[in-house]
């Protein structure tokens, strides 16, 4: 496959922006080599500045759940186009965004638009905190938040596939309040409230991890985090900025019929326009400023295009349900990678849930941190490379979820099995 033009675009971004790129996910650090340059996405199929098209798995890791170019989405962002972009001021929108989250996502009765997941999980500790009067925070090892530097230790997604789980430039006092504990530990869990219970601010934590691959939480493990907060007056601060109208409309929370007291949102919220959010129970959003004293603001905030394009998403997924199909699609995908990874006698084990899944290079079962941490990494990056030289995108890093949309076919998923047996028969 010819990458020239994608080279030369490449080689001259480095000159331009750190690794030559404005976010270390797509920079191809955890499979080596370079990133393709996207020139356009249409459907389920990106296409790249030497012409050559793939079937996307990353979906702008998330937020693509209806495919690329959506024209009822497209036709939404042209209106608020025509209409101006950027106000700083209140528009119906955001009134309309708002009434269709908390309509939907089970415990959100009142909501505050932001920017992007990093700011919702950041706006909602300190809201956390606010509310309690409390610092400390709990956290799980390979859980990722967003960028926050309280939240950077131990942090999943790109920080764990480069290295830097506790990035350089987070401060011993940044992280001074924050508890790490392992994924699914029920007793970790109850020893950290056995010992800080009535220091504890909230419990973040995301409800399916998406960025140590895909992990599924035990049902009790989720039911501790819901009776350990209630019993000790800390927040449940659920993160379904991933899973969030992903594997069920109303999230992971719908999903597992568990009430958070707090939840963040973005990706899919904003139809791939940079918008994120934090909501939950009115007692504890009504804290926030100007309705309270804890302070969080944005100029870009509600802003007309990124409010218009997650409208037109929300309405689509409520009123098409496309949940079954999607189902039934990631179930096929999901088969197909672990009979072709059995075939080739790879050792492995796939997670799904709904259309976010994984296939790690490891026998054992994922449940945490230190079991995603056993994977054999470079037999990832080879099946990765294997699939790019076919036509298949998948996360460029074995701890990023891969997701399925609506609009991938049968025969998309089927040419992808096809990719991954020839791959895999590679390694
Ligand atoms: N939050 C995304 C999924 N782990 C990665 C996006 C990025 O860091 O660029």
């Amino acid at each position: 496959m010819n990458r020239d033009k994608s080279h030369q675009i490449f080689t001259a971004a480095n000159q331009l922006m750190p690794g030559g790129v404005n976010s270390p996910a797509r920079a191809f650090g955890g499979v080596g080599g370079e990133p393709i340059i996207i020139e356009r996405g249409e459907g389920a199929y990106l296409f790249d500045v030497d012409g050559n098209s793939y079937i996307d798995y990353i979906g702008s890791w998330g937020p693509m759940i209806l495919g690329h170019g959506n024209a009822a989405v497209r036709q939404a962002l042209h209106e608020a186009v025509d209409q101006g972009t950027s106000f700083g001021a209140p528009t119906e929108r955001e009134n309309q965004l708002a009434e269709l989250i908390i309509e939907v996502v089970p415990s959100v009765e009142k909501v505050r638009l932001v920017n992007s997941g990093t700011e919702a999980t950041m706006s909602a500790i300190r809201l956390a905190r606010g509310y309690t009067g409390r610092n400390k925070v709990i956290k799980f090892a390979g859980n990722y938040h967003g960028h926050v530097d309280s939240l950077l230790v131990a942090a999943g997604s790109s920080a764990a596939t480069l290295g830097v789980p506790n990035s350089p430039g987070v401060t011993p006092g940044n992280v001074a309040d924050t508890i790490v504990l392992a994924y699914n530990s029920v007793e970790e869990l109850t020893a950290a409230f056995e010992k800080h219970g009535d220091e504890l601010a909230c419990v973040i934590f995301e409800p399916i991890v998406g960025n140590m691959g895909c992990v599924v939480p035990t049902p009790e493990f989720l039911q501790a985090i819901r009776d350990l907060c209630t019993k000790h007056g800390t927040v449940m601060l659920m993160d379904e900025v991933m899973t969030g109208f992903r594997v069920a409309l109303g999230g992971a929370q719908q999903h597992f019929d568990v009430t958070p007291d707090l939840t963040t949102l973005g990706k899919i919220l904003g139809g791939g326009l940079p918008i994120a959010a934090y909501g939950g129970k009115k007692e504890i959003m009504d804290h926030v400023l100007p309705a309270g004293e804890v302070f969080q603001a944005g100029t870009l905030s509600g802003n007309p295009l990124a409010t218009a394009a997650g409208i037109a998403t929300l309405e689509i997924l409520k009123n098409t349900n496309p949940y079954p199909l999607l189902e039934k699609l990631s179930e096929r995908l999901a088969t197909g990678l672990a009979e072709a990874a059995t075939a080739a006698e790879i050792p492995h084990t796939l997670t799904r849930v709904g259309s976010m899944m994984t296939l790690f290079f490891n026998p054992e079962k994922v449940t945490c941190w230190d079991q995603a941490a056993k994977c054999d990494t470079d037999r990832f990056a080879k099946f990765f490379w294997g699939l790019m030289n076919r036509g298949v995108y998948f996360p460029c890093s074995q701890y990023e979820a891969l997701f399925v949309s609506v609009v991938h076919t049968e025969e998309d998923i089927d040419k992808t099995i096809i990719a991954a047996k020839e791959a895999l028969a590679e390694l």
